[in-house]
């Protein structure tokens, strides 16, 4: 499908138009990248330098994206699980960013938090799972390529933390349960048919599936929760859009403000501008920052531990 490209609204320019805004709104709509995590020590994908895409190619991996492609993935799950340790995340933690958005559902303003994180830190920040859609899913659980067998996510962070392949433990004990008796070894006529005997079983013995944690991939479809919310519910209801620390640069996400109806404020909330979506006002900084100070604008107060006293 083909979307306009919203306009600016020329109503809407400064901090304090945004802190107005977040009085007035009753439905806001909250979409979040990986820059709301980078406070709590998670690497965001393209940040110069920073990004774990420039740690990819300072290891030799030119096409990053293959980490987190599926082919390649069931071709060779080694890749990604050599890597994915670095941007595993320490779930005991949330940011500033998801304190805030706690804090608009908290007032009864969070329509929705389309995030593009996989981190799961939305739930440790109690965003209500109804409020919540992942668009890209998470590492909250995995499920086996194979048999589809699904366990929570934390029971394989330690492969992914030991740069090991997790296979399906339900593949594992179904395998065991079906093998035959182990055969007696043949004699080889010549010594030469020995490999090729024992090569031609090996090929076909059946091994486990490959867990995957159940991130989507790139080759592989968005949750239906995504469209189906998106189309029936917040297009038509929804009275601000914040977008917070994404480039913005991944589709379906990337098309939601030219989606929705033009007359909802859109404000941009990041490190750096962004030009190829047309956003009213731009609020550029670290977003824990930005988003305390539109609290203080606003008259609300943002409690996290990150935040000192007082401040
Ligand atoms: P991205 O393309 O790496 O963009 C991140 C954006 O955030 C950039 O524009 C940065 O300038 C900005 N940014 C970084 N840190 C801050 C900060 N402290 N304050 C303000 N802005 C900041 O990442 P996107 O999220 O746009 O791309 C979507 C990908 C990233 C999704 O598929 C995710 O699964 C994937 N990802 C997620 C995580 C996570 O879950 N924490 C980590 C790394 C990648």
């Amino acid at each position: 499908r083909f979307y306009h490209k919203r306009q600016k609204l020329p109503q809407y320019n400064t901090i304090d138009d945004v802190a107005r805004l977040l009085q007035q709104s009753k439905n806001v709509m909250v979409i979040t990248g990986a820059g709301i995590s980078t406070s709590l020590g998670i690497p965001d994908f393209r940040s110069k330098n920073t990004g774990f895409y420039s740690k990819l190619i300072d290891a030799g991996i030119y096409e990053p994206e293959e980490v987190f492609d599926i082919e390649r993935f069931d071709e060779d799950p080694s890749i990604f699980y050599r890597l994915a340790h670095g941007i595993l995340p320490d779930e005991t933690r949330h940011s500033p960013t998801h304190a805030f958005i706690r804090l608009l559902q908290d007032k009864g303003k969070l329509q929705t938090n389309y995030t593009q994180n996989i981190d799961n830190l939305e739930e440790r920040a109690g965003i209500e799972p109804a409020r919540l859609i992942q668009c890209h899913g998470s590492f909250a659980t995995a499920s086996c390529r194979k048999c589809k067998h699904q366990v929570k996510g934390t029971e394989i962070f330690p492969y992914i933390r030991a740069q090991q392949v997790a296979t399906c433990k339900q593949c594992s004990a179904a395998l065991a349960a079906a093998a035959p008796p182990p055969k007696k070894k043949k004699k080889a006529k010549h010594n030469f048919d020995t490999d090729s005997d024992e090569n031609s079983d090996d090929d076909n013995i059946p091994t486990a599936g490959v867990m995957k944690p159940d991130i989507t991939f790139f080759g592989e479809q968005l949750p239906n929760t995504f469209f189906d919310r998106l189309a029936e519910t917040d297009a038509k209801s929804v009275d601000l859009v914040l977008v917070i620390g994404t480039s913005l640069k991944v589709a379906p996400v990337s098309e939601i403000p030219n989606y929705l109806p033009h007359h909802v404020p859109h404000v941009y909330i990041s490190r750096e501008p962004i030009e190829h979506v047309n956003f009213d006002v731009q609020l550029l900084g670290q977003c824990d920052e930005v988003v305390w100070e539109l609290c203080r604008r606003a008259g609300w107060e943002l409690r996290h531990e990150m935040i000192p006293e007082g401040f």
